[in-house]
């Protein structure tokens, strides 16, 4: 017997996925009308599922021992706390958007880390969302999807975050780095394949405690938008590069004005990153990796030893570039490394958290894949 007949007793009308991810370049952009250019992992969250006619939902997860059971009519924010928000979330805002959806019941799967920064919980909205339109046959474009997913997280589970993770986790291609401009609300599909120059791409996971995270991540968000105010602004994007110090320069408050630097120079940076890799020269896009890891460090302020630690082990074992990839505060660090370092770069990571003291880190694989999608 399946797991979800042992859990609800029917059997599944269908299967969804939809991957987590690393940002390649273009960190805290995002809520600043920028540029972001994520790949999704093979690492996923699957929702298995089979629809209900009497408008109840029961979540599961193999990963939690409870089923979770709610009624559409009766989903409110904060009405279904911890992890179980998320599908709930979901569940709200395509009620809150017109779709019909009824009810369901769902088991939740996934080998994507939770906590590491990879977007396990974007995956998570963003499976359910496609599942519970999947059961209904409605056939909803992706990136709407994904603002729907956004808005669950920002008004649902109350979680303050840009729109980079759910895009990535619906619109990512195979083989693909997807360049979202979000201020015009338009992709790109660039090749990304770091083995046709001899390179690879290591994601190596910190280990480190998430501290604070989602109070410092609301403290940039407000720092970047009470920056925009002053500059008469809607939002930083509207800051060209060339205009920086200016804009530097019209800013009271030293904090904010460093928080100025990081997002424009950042969004440069992402600029510069796809002019190059369209160029085929991705190696040179190592050094912008490096430089948007120092801007974090020391402008950002949102790395923490175990992340510096290892982009330093990373750099001194002759990797090209290496930055902390996501939110900041933990999660992961990305390498651009000769294709026959990896292994040895992994090792002077492992050795440099030895001799610190920290947790040993794991490795990823770092295939870029397609996005969400029904697998059954
Ligand atoms: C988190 C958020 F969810 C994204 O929206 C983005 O801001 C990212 O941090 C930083 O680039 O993943």
């Amino acid at each position: 017997m399946s797991k979800f007949s042992e859990v609800f007793g029917v059997e599944p009308d269908g299967a969804w996925r939809a991957p987590g991810r690393v940002n390649l370049i273009g960190e805290h952009t995002d809520y600043n009308d920028g540029l972001v250019l994520p790949i999704a992992l093979p690492n996923r969250i699957v929702v298995t599922a089979s629809a209900r006619s009497d408008g109840q939902f029961a979540v599961a997860s193999s990963g939690h021992s409870d089923t979770i059971e709610f009624s559409l009519a009766g989903i409110e924010p904060g009405s279904v706390a911890d992890w179980a928000a998320y599908p709930a979330g979901a569940a709200w805002v395509l009620r809150e958007a017109g779709f019909e959806i009824g009810g369901a019941n769902l088991l939740v799967d996934s080998d994507l880390p939770s906590g590491a920064g990879l977007s396990s919980s974007a995956a998570l909205l963003c499976a359910t969302a496609v599942a519970l339109l999947g059961l209904r046959g409605l056939e909803v474009d992706p990136a709407e999807v994904a603002r729907l997913a956004q808005r669950a997280e920002n008004q649902y589970v109350g979680a303050p975050v840009g729109l980079m993770d759910q895009m990535a986790s619906m619109c990512c291609t195979a083989g693909h780095a997807l360049y979202f401009d979000i201020r015009a609300m338009t992709t790109d599909q660039i090749p990304f394949d770091p083995a046709a120059d001899g390179l690879g791409l290591l994601v190596v996971d910190v280990k480190a405690p998430h501290r604070h995270v989602d109070g410092e991540y609301a403290a940039r968000r407000r720092s970047c938008e009470q920056a925009a105010a002053e500059l008469g602004v809607p939002a930083l994007r509207s800051i060209a590069f060339d205009q920086l110090d200016e804009a530097l320069a019209r800013l009271s408050d030293d904090v904010v004005r460093r928080r100025v630097r990081h997002v424009v120079t950042e969004i440069r940076r992402v600029e510069e990153a796809v002019e190059l890799m369209r160029a085929g020269r991705l190696r040179e896009v190592g050094p912008l990796f490096t430089a948007s890891h120092v801007s974090m460090r020391d402008d950002f302020e949102i790395t923490v030893p175990e992340l510096d630690v290892a982009v330093d082990a990373a750099l001194a074992a002759g990797a090209v570039g290496a930055r902390m990839t996501g939110g900041g505060f933990g999660g992961c660090i990305i390498a651009l490394v000769e294709a026959d370092a990896v292994d040895a770069t992994l090792a002077a990571i492992e050795k440099a958290f030895a001799d610190h003291g920290f947790t040993a880190p794991t490795s990823l694989a770092a295939t870029p894949s397609p996005g969400a999608s029904r697998i059954s």
